[in-house]
C-alpha cells in the first residue's frame, strides 16, 4: 500500500526523518508549491524563488536517488494551493492511506496536518543539534531561560571547543572581544555567488510573474539553490570571512553590506546544510590555527546556542507566542520599512539593502529597524509580519523569538534579560551610517537632534515602572535623574514632536 512522504520547502535534507521511515519503492514523495505558502505573508520575491529553485532541484535529486516524486508546480491547473489540499489531492490520485511527515518548523502548518482527515505519522525533525525533549528538559525549573547556560549546556553534551570537560581557552564566551566598531578598511571578503542556471531562470521567470508587486528585487538573483553550492558557500565564508567573523560581528558600513559574515541562514533554514557539520568546519579552522578563537567560539555561539535556543524557546511557548505584546505597543509600522522616504541615513540604509538583498546581518536588524520599533512603539506583531517577509533566512520559528523576544521585548523578558534600545551613539560607534545623515547623531535635542536620541528617553520613561528594578538598568535611569528638569522636558517634549510627525505622515 502506498504511503505519502511530505517533503515541506524548508525540509530539503536527504537525512529528513520522513525519508529515512519511509519506503523508498512503495511510498510516494510530495513536494508541493503552493499559494498559501508563498502568500502568508508579503515574502520578499529572491525568497520565493530560493524555497521554489531549492524544491526543484531537491526533488530532482531524490528522483535519480531512485525516490517516486509527485511534485506540483505552482503554476499546476490542478493545484489546490495549499499543502493539506496537495496531500489530499495525492492521496486520492494513488488511493494512499498514510502521510509521514516530519514535524513543519512552524505552528500553523503543524496545526493543518494535524486536522487531515487521514492517517499522520509525525517524525520529529532530526535536523537540530537539541531535540524539542533535550531543550524542555532543560527548561524545566528554571526561572530564567538565559541563552548563555543553554550554550554551555550545549558546548558540552557536543564536546565543541571543548578540552578534557573545560571549554578551550578557558572561557566560555569571548564576546567582550568580538565588538571591534566598524573597521576603516573595506573588508576584503564577499559571499559566494551563483550564476542562476537554466532551471533557476526558469523560476525566476514564474517569481517574476507572479510576484511582482511584492517588496524586494528578485535580480540580480546569486543564491546556492542545491547542497553542492550551499557546501561551497560555508567553505568560502571559513576560508575568507570566518577569521574577522569576531572582530567585525557587530560592525556596519555602507560600503560593505556582509562584512565577514556567512550568509549561511537560507541554507540552514532549508535544510541543504546541517548545524552541526557548520559548526564542526568552524572548530576544525581553529584547530588548523586558520581562525582565532574568538571567531570560531562567537560563530558556533550563534548556531549552537542562538539557533538551537530560539528553536527551544518557539517549541515551548506555543502558538500564542507571536501575538505578545508585553510592553503594550500599537503604532504602525511606518512606510519607510516598506522602503518610504525617511532621513533616518541607518534606516534607510537598511532597508534599501533588505530590499535589494533580501539579507541585512544581525546588527542591522537588532539595533537599527529593531531598534527604532522598539523606542518608537510599534505594534510587535507588525513589525513581525515585516521581518518574516523580508528576509530569505526568515521561518517563524526563528524569526519570532528574534523579533518579539529579543528585539521588541514583547514576551515579557523571556529572552532578553533587558530591552536592546540605544541611542545614536551607538550606532554611530559601529557603523559610518550617521556621517551622512539628515539628523545630528551628537544634538540631543531639537529639530535636527538624531531620532534615537530622542525616543530613547521616551522609551525609558514611558516604561519605567516596568524596568526601573532592573539591575542592568539602573545606570540609565540614574543618568536620567540627574539631568535638569528643564533638559528632560525638552527631550521628552521633542521626541513627542517627532513621533506626531511620524504619526501625521510626514517624511522623519
Ligand atoms: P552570521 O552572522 O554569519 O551568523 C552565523 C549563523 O548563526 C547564521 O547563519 C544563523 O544561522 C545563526 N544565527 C546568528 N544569530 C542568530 C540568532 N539570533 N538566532 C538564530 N540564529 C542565529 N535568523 C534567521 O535565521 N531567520 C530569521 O528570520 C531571523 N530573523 C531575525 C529577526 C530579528 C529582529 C533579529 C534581531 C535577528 C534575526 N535572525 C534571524 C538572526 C540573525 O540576524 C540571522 O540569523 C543572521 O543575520 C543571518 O545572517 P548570516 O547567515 O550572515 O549570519
Ligand atoms: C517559504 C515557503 C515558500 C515561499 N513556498 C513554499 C512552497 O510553495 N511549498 C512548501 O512546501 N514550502 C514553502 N515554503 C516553506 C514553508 O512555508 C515552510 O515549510 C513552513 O513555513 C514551515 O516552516
Ligand atoms: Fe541613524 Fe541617528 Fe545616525 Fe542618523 S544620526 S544615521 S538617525 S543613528
Amino acid at each position: 500500500m502506498t504511503r505519502l512522504v511530505l517533503v515541506l520547502g524548508d525540509q530539503l535534507s536527504e537525512t529528513l526523518s520522513a525519508l529515512q521511515a519511509a519506503n523508498r519503492t512503495t511510498d510516494l514523495v510530495v513536494m508541493a508549491e503552493v499559494a498559501d505558502e508563498t502568500e502568508y505573508v508579503q515574502h520578499h520575491p529572491k525568497k520565493i524563488a530560493l524555497v521554489l529553485a531549492a524544491m526543484r532541484k531537491f526533488a530532482q535529486q531524490l528522483r535519480d536517488q531512485g525516490w517516486r516524486v509527485a511534485y506540483s508546480r505552482l503554476d499546476d491547473p490542478d493545484n489546490t494551493g495549499s499543502i493539506p489540499g496537495e496531500l489530499l489531492r495525492r492521496a486520492a490520485e494513488t488511493e494512499a492511506q498514510e502521510v509521514l511527515a516530519t514535524t513543519p518548523g512552524e505552528w500553523r502548518l503543524i496545526d493543518a496536518l494535524r486536522m487531515l482527515p487521514i492517517t499522520l505519522q509525525l517524525h520529529s525533525d532530526t535536523r537540530f543539534i537539541a531535540t524539542r525533549e533535550d531543550f524542555a528538559v532543560w527548561a524545566k525549573g528554571r526561572k530564567q531561560l538565559r541563552m548563555e547556560y543553554f550554550y554551555r549546556e550545549m558546548r558540552r553534551k557536543t564536546g565543541l571547543l571543548m578540552e578534557a570537560g573545560k571549554p578551550i581557552g578557558g572561557k566560555w564566551n569571548y564576546d567582550h572581544d568580538n565588538r571591534k566598531p566598524a573597521p576603516d578598511f573595506q573588508p576584503d571578503a564577499e559571499p559566494l555567488r551563483f550564476a542562476p542556471d537554466k532551471d533557476v531562470q526558469e523560476v525566476l521567470t514564474l517569481v517574476q510573474d507572479r510576484f511582482a508587486g511584492h517588496f524586494g528585487e528578485l535580480l540580480p538573483f546569486a543564491f546556492a539553490t542545491n547542497r553542492t553550492q550551499a557546501l561551497q558557500a560555508l567553505e568560502h565564508f571559513i576560508t575568507n570571512a570566518l577569521p574577522r567573523f569576531g572582530d567585525y560581528q557587530d560592525a556596519m558600513l555602507r560600503g560593505s553590506r556582509t562584512l565577514y559574515h556567512a550568509l549561511i541562514a537560507p541554507y540552514l533554514n532549508i535544510g541543504l546544510l546541517h548545524p552541526m557539520e557548520v559548526c564542526r568546519a568552524a572548530e576544525a579552522a581553529f584547530h588548523a590555527g586558520h581562525a582565532p578563537l574568538n571567531a570560531v567560539e562567537g560563530f558556533i555561539r550563534q548556531i549552537l546556542g542562538w539557533r538551537e535556543y530560539v528553536r527551544g524557546i518557539y517549541l515551548l511557548e506555543g502558538p500564542d507566542y507571536v501575538t505578545r505584546n508585553a510592553l503594550g505597543h500599537s503604532r504602525p509600522l511606518p512606510d519607510f520599512y516598506w522602503g518610504g522616504e525617511t532621513r533616518m541615513s541607518c534606516i534607510q540604509l537598511a532597508v534599501a539593502q533588505t530590499r535589494e538583498d533580501a539579507y541585512a546581518h544581525h546588527i542591522q536588524r537588532l539595533m537599527v529597524t529593531g531598534n527604532f520599533a522598539l523606542l518608537a512603539g510599534i505594534d510587535p506583531h507588525a513589525l513581525h509580519e515585516w521581518y518574516l517577509a523580508v528576509y530569505a533566512d526568515a521561518f517563524e520559528w526563528v524569526e519570532a523569538p528574534n523579533t518579539i523576544g529579543m528585539s521588541q521585548s514583547a514576551d515579557g523578558g523571556i529572552i532578553a534579560s533587558k530591552p536592546y534600545v540605544s541611542s545614536g551613539a551607538y550606532i554611530d560607534r559601529m557603523s559610518d551610517y550617521c556621517k551622512s545623515c539628515a539628523y545630528d547623531v551628537k544634538a540631543k535635542t531639537g529639530e535636527t537632534a538624531c531620532p534615537f536620541n530622542l525616543l530613547y528617553w521616551h522609551f525609558l520613561i514611558r516604561h519605567r515602572a516596568r524596568f526601573d528594578n532592573n539591575p542592568r538598568m539602573g545606570n540609565m535611569y540614574r543618568t536620567w535623574d540627574r539631568m535638569e528638569e528643564q533638559r528632560k522636558s525638552q527631550v521628552l517634549a521633542d521626541a513627542n514632536a517627532f513621533l506626531s510627525r511620524l504619526d501625521s505622515g510626514e517624511i522623519c
